[in-house]
């Protein structure tokens, strides 16, 4: 593929809630710039953007494709993200890498929660916009209905039609355009004269265009207040202020699928959107503290890695956006983040899953490069002589948990690298031995998310994994003091076994663990004690309960006895060990388990459910707040309760439910759920005993 200079990019994401039409409209555009021959369709599993095995599966898309749409000497770098919740961690890379976003809306059901779920993150990105109305040829589309559900968006911005439909429904044949007041049929190439019954209503549009246009620019406020009239060059331009600065939000109509509307919205992106070179000053970290870089190929090196891939047979993919100063194919460049040189292979713009090779990328654009072996996503890359650091965004928590297990003995020792690999390629999937629980855990944002990440370990690293619910990784501890002596003796034949401890237990505030040797008079020879302790955090890890790990005691040796020759440490060990046990049954144990904090947002009419809900989960409600027909829950929650909660709040609230979490504290469990938990543990006991 050819280079494109930083002021002919545009770099704009693609965002909505799931199936609104996204690859739909970027298969479109690739189709009306010549890029490909024939539109495929989602649903037949033949669009370039949908091309992973699991896509083409679900028809759905589950990561974020990179489609550059070359039209007019410009070059469009479309980011296609997913849509379904689940996949939210795509999103937010494909935002950080943007310098606009197109909000896509489906014209029968209107703004969703997925809706303002990606509109909140282009907020936090502080991203230009545009509204695009999808499937505006559908049987139940509404151009009104769907204009006035925009009001359930959260912000202050004005939304400005910039087109009109032409029919409606099935006859939807085109847009009429209120820039140029032309209707542009299928194709959009040509433009025919607004036809007589749309004009009256195009021409009261353009007066709210023209406004908006004068708001943005002083001087044609100025001009506008006049009573002068302005050239549509000076429309352009002051529409263009207004989108940039966020104050007005044009809102465009397709049906990508009958191919209307797409090339006026690639026209639009390339008029009104900015060029990296046009963007907000980029911050970054330098030696010398925050910096302000420049937009500009003629400026060292700052790119960052907004996503990566991994594959056994491609290997790993890395996904850059050059911010400043340029990249070449087959050059070296300095890793800040991971304080190591890069040797860069050849860079490759991608068309779905095709590789197209480039020499030399220019500030502001996208591509990737193969097999870097040291970079990982969200790195930064520079040139040695000027190191910087790039901002990196946040991600959510997880929400949602299991406990994987190989299905092999061949599975086992390849698990680790397998998880390794693909928490690597996504920030929102991470992996833990969980060691109270001897469990090894795959945290994700909700079951498909796990779903998609086992089969990937399947198809990618063949490795087989089976799934269930996690344990809770309770813990034990104490609530009073407690003590106990023990004595160990065994003399079986030759030399025998001595040692007898005697010590307290006392609960701990803000450590988890504190061992004393309190010995007077030296009864036990100090060298006993490193045995001692052996023993004790041996229970430490096994629990005494119900098999969690003990954590808050503070363990004081205060007495015992020693005998010259059948004294050692493995006596002392195991004396220890029972002294410990005794005094843990004494110093009234109790479970403790974790309680999170959780934020759940559903609409207003769900709110009743969602609060019987959480009455049923030992719920600690601390705040409700309704807002534009949504209401915000915050409350505390033991985790045992919401191991299942996304998938639960979804069928309370028909998907429209959302939530986040995170670890509160530990807190100690009723005891009548106590008991239960205790009872299990026996149970399994017996159950591998027998
Ligand atoms: N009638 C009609 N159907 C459309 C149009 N655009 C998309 N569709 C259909 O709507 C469904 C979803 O379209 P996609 O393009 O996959 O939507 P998406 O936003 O990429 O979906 P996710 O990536 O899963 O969030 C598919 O069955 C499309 O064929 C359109 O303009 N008109
Ligand atoms: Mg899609």
């Amino acid at each position: 593929m050819k280079e494109y200079a930083t002021d002919v990019l545009r770099n704009v994401a693609l965002v909505s809630h799931g199936g609104a039409g996204k690859t739909s409209l970027v298969e479109a555009m690739l189709f009306m710039s010549g890029a490909i021959n024939r539109i495929g369709k989602v649903q037949d599993g033949n669009t370039v953007s949908d091309f992973e095995e699991e896509e083409i599966r679900r028809n759905i898309s589950l990561s974020t494709g990179l489609l550059p749409v070359e039209y007019e000497n410009h070059k469009l770098n479309i980011l296609d993200t997913p849509g379904f919740a689940d996949f939210i961690g795509e999103v937010i890379s494909a935002l950080r890498a943007s310098d606009a976003a197109l909000v896509l809306v489906d014209s029968v059901a209107g703004i969703e929660v997925g809706t303002e779920i990606v509109w909140n993150y282009c907020d936090q990105f502080e991203l230009p916009r545009f509204i695009v109305l999808c499937k505006m040829d559908r049987d139940n589309a509404g151009f009104k209905r769907t204009m006035a559900s925009l009001k359930n968006l959260p912000t202050g911005a004005t939304f400005i039609p910039v087109q009109l439909p032409w029919g409606e429904k099935q006859n939807f044949k085109g847009v009429i355009d209120l820039f140029t007041m032309q209707a542009r049929s299928a194709d959009g190439k040509k433009s025919d004269p607004i036809p007589e019954e749309f004009e009256e209503s195009a021409l009261e549009a353009r007066t709210n265009l023209i406004e908006a246009a004068a708001e943005g620019d002083d001087e044609l406020l100025e001009k506008y207040l006049d009573g002068e009239e302005l050239s549509s060059e000076e429309i352009s331009r002051g529409f263009k202020q207004a989108v940039v600065s966020g104050q007005f939000i044009p809102v465009f109509l397709t049906a990508s699928t009958a191919n209307i509307g797409t090339i006026p919205l690639m026209e639009a992106i390339m008029e009104l959107l900015p060029s990296p070179a046009k963007i907000a000053p980029i911050q970054a970290q330098g030696a010398q503290g925050a910096e302000e870089l420049e937009p500009s190929s003629s400026e060292t090196l700052a790119a960052i890695v907004w996503k990566t891939t991994a594959d056994p047979f491609v290997g790993k993919l890395t996904y850059l956006r050059v911010y400043s100063g340029t990249l070449s194919s087959d050059s070296k460049v300095w890793n800040q983040s991971k304080d190591a040189e890069e040797r860069l292979g050849t860079i490759h713009v991608l068309r779905g899953k095709d590789q197209l090779p480039v020499k030399l990328l220019h500030a502001g654009d996208i591509a990737t490069v193969s097999k870097l072996s040291e970079t990982g996503t969200g790195d930064t890359l520079c040139d040695k002589s000027h190191r910087v650091t790039l901002k990196i965004p946040n991600y959510p928590n997880a929400l949602y948990s299991v406990a994987v297990m190989p299905k092999t003995q061949a599975d086992s020792t390849k698990m680790g690298g397998a998880l390794t690999r693909l928490s690597e390629e996504d920030p929102t999937l991470s992996w833990h031995q969980e060691s109270s629980t001897n469990q090894t855990i795959l945290n994700g944002m909700g079951d498909q998310h796990i779903d998609v990440a086992i089969r990937k370990a399947e198809s990618k690293f063949q490795v087989g994994l089976n799934t269930e619910t996690p344990k809770v990784p309770y813990r034990e501890t104490i609530t009073s003091e407690g003590s106990a002596a023990y004595r160990h003796k065994k003399q079986t034949g030759g030399s025998g076994q001595f040692a007898e401890v005697h010590l307290r237990i006392l609960p701990l505030e803000d450590k988890d663990f504190e061992f004393k040797n309190k010995v007077v008079g030296g009864s036990i020879s100090s060298g006993y004690m490193p045995a001692i302790e052996k023993g004790v955090r041996g229970v430490l890890k096994l629990g005494a309960l119900a098999g969690y790990p003990i954590s808050k005691v503070r363990v004081e040796v205060f007495d015992g006895k020693e005998h010259p020759v059948d004294s050692k440490a493995v006596a002392f060990e195991i004396a220890g060990r029972e002294a410990f046990k005794l005094a843990f049954a004494e110093a009234s144990p109790v479970m403790l388990e974790p309680i999170m904090d959780i934020e759940i947002t559903v609409p207003q009419g769900n709110m009743g459910d969602v609060l019987g809900d959480l009455n049923t989960r030992r719920a600690r409600v601390q705040g409700m707040e309704s807002d534009r027909g949504r209401s915000v829950v915050t409350a505390q929650v033991p985790l045992a309760e919401i191991v299942r909660y996304v998938t639960d709040l979804r069928s309370i609230t028909g998907g429209r439910g959302v939530f986040s979490m995170s670890l509160s504290h530990y807190q100690v469990v009723p005891p009548h759920v106590a008991e239960d938990i205790i009872a299990d543990q026996k149970k399994s006991i017996a159950q591998e005993g027998g």
